[in-house]
């Protein structure tokens, strides 16, 4: 009965469960990489002694944060539990392969890591370039692992997509158009189009990749007619979409909070926040070479892609602007969701500005590669879209579970987390600017004050996830069951697909009383 209930589950709640377990799981294994990263940098000279070995622990880092944490989480984990319950559909479209597409990933994960100690392992970053990733800088199957593991990430992430949009386009609730749906459910189909059409992308650019290494063909290596520029560009063609793929399902969450603890109906600007994401996908893949300026583009393109790059902050401004408006004049209620969207707000705003900052060529062409674009992509992803996770986190934590946080705890937690993740991140901006580049396991006695900082900054955050660990394990010894949920969302009359009569989507999937 257990082993049926969870190996060969069709229930996108039990689904979305186990991909929240999977995601914490491997946050725990990246996080744990980032101290191992963050203890080589915290004094001069070499701590591991093995400068190789250092770049496994970025790459890995790097690839268990994206695919194996963030992507999980908020498309699987809250993009399963959330989107049938928010269109009234009875579970997803397609729920066995639901199934399938979760436990393509543990396989995944055990690969990417395997790669990490087969030989000298992948020491190439996420980017995985040739010629570094070609079979004379990294012999060896290490790195074809870590392509295969890539190739079953995708192709659960793309029986994934294919299931949230089918979902999304033919089960909502009767007399239901697409305008009818809350924002989470918007981002998530934006998001999974950005992947339908981005990962065969990365797909082909890894095979090519693998025949290279393995049979002798010459799509990347010169010596044979081939062009290594050419795989950055097919990288990045997938590369740049992904990172909206990792904030956008954020973006949704952190509307349904706002409104919520706002006190307010809807959300400020509901058609500008739906074209807005909309436009942000589409703008996301007409951007892709800001990340290579420096490979020696012409000037024209230099200034296409630099005055493109910046559009994108037109609709984004647009969001952060409707999610200010929404609070502007409410009634707030401080709860520990509100602080993470705030935190939210503030931070990846600043990561925003400093990302149209490098989107200029000119000032790309010094800071590429440094520690500047390091800083630029922590803040808004450590605090963008994993601040965006822990908002949502703790606001459905009472529908996930029916228990509530303890709120000082809670409180508590985030001003360590802000303060720690602050410390970690913003002294990069100085090593940047002065030149220290990433990547490196060793850095001249001038940046060490920084890095100091930095490697402090990171334990205070881990001390910070462990503190959530401690929440968890706190609601659950508890059993503190303080909000009684006033709709009932397993009604045969919502699996039918008409809402519990006291329903209102924009004010978030519940509406909570004290009991
Ligand atoms: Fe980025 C590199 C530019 C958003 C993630 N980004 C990265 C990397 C990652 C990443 C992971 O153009 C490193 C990849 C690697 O390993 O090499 N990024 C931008 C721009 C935006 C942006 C323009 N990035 C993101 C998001 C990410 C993410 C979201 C993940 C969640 N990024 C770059 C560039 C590089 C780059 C260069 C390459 C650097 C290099 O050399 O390698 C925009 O989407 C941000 C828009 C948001 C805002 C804030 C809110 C807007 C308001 C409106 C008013 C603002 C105005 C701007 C009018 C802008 C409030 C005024 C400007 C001032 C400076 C004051
Ligand atoms: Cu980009």
């Amino acid at each position: 009965m257990w082993l049926k209930r969870w190996l060969m589950s069709t229930n996108h709640k039990d689904i979305g469960t186990l991909y929240f377990l999977f995601g914490i799981w491997a946050g725990f294994i990246g996080t744990g990489m980032s101290v191992i990263v963050r203890t080589e940098l915290s004094q001069v000279g070499q701590v591991i002694g093995d400068g190789q070995l250092y770049n496994v622990m970025v790459t890995a880092h790097a690839f268990v944060m994206i695919f194996f944490f963030v992507m999980p989480i908020m498309i699987g984990g809250f993009g399963n539990w959330l989107l049938p319950l928010m269109v009234g559909s009875p579970d997803m479209a397609f729920p066995r392969m639901n199934n399938m597409s979760f436990w393509l990933l543990p396989p995944a994960l055990f690969l990417l890591l395997i790669s990490s100690v087969i030989e000298a392992g992948v020491g190439t970053g996420w980017t995985v370039y040739p010629p570094l990733a070609g079979n004379l800088a990294h012999s060896g199957p290490g790195l074809d692992c870590a392509i295969f593991s890539l190739h079953l990430a995708g192709v659960s992430s793309i029986l994934g997509s294919l299931n949230f949009m089918t979902t999304l386009f033919n089960m909502k609730s009767k007399g239901w158009g697409m305008f009818s749906m809350p924002l989470f459910c918007w981002t998530v189909l934006v998001t999974t189009v950005l992947l339908l059409l981005s990962l065969p992308v990365l797909a082909a650019a890894i095979t090519m990749l693998l025949f290279d290494r393995n049979f002798n063909t010459s799509f990347f290596d010169p010596a044979g007619g081939g062009d290594p520029v050419l795989y950055q560009h097919l990288f990045w063609f997938f590369g740049h979409p992904e990172v909206y793929i990792l904030i956008l399902p954020g973006f949704g969450m952190v509307s349904h909070v706002v409104v919520f603890y706002s006190n307010k109906e809807k959300v400020f600007g509901f058609y500008g926040m739906v074209w807005a994401v909309i436009g942000i996908g589409f703008l996301g893949f007409l951007v892709w070479a800001h990340h290579m300026f420096t490979v020696g583009m012409d000037i024209d393109s230099r200034a296409y892609f630099t005055a493109a790059t910046m559009v994108i902050a037109v609709p984004t401004g647009i969001k952060v602007f409707s999610w200010i408006s929404t609070m502007v004049g409410a009634k707030m209620v401080w709860n520990v969701p509100l602080y993470w969207v705030c935190g939210f707000l503030f931070l990846f705003t600043f990561g925003g500005l400093t990302g149209i900052v490098l989107s200029n060529c000119s000032l790309d062409l010094v800071l590429h590669d440094t520690y500047y674009v390091v800083a630029h992509f922590h803040y808004v992803l450590s605090m963008g879209a994993v601040f965006s996770i822990f908002a949502g986190f703790t606001h459905w934590y009472s529908l996930f579970t029916g228990l509530m946080f303890n709120q000082v705890l809670g409180i508590a937690q985030f001003w360590l987390m802000f303060v720690g993740v602050n410390l970690t991140f913003f002294p990069q901006h100085f090593l940047g600017l002065a030149g220290m580049p990433r990547r490196y396991n060793d850095f001249s006695d001038f940046y060490l004050m920084w890095n100091v900082m930095s490697s402090i900054g990171s334990l205070i955050s881990v001390v910070g996830v462990i503190m959530f660990m401690v929440m968890i394990w706190e609601s659950m010894s508890s059993s503190r069951y303080l909000y009684k949920v006033e709709a009932d969302y397993n009604s045969l009359e919502w699996m039918n697909g008409t809402p519990p009569a006291n329903h209102t989507w924009l004010e978030g999937p519940l509406t909570l009383k004290k009991g």
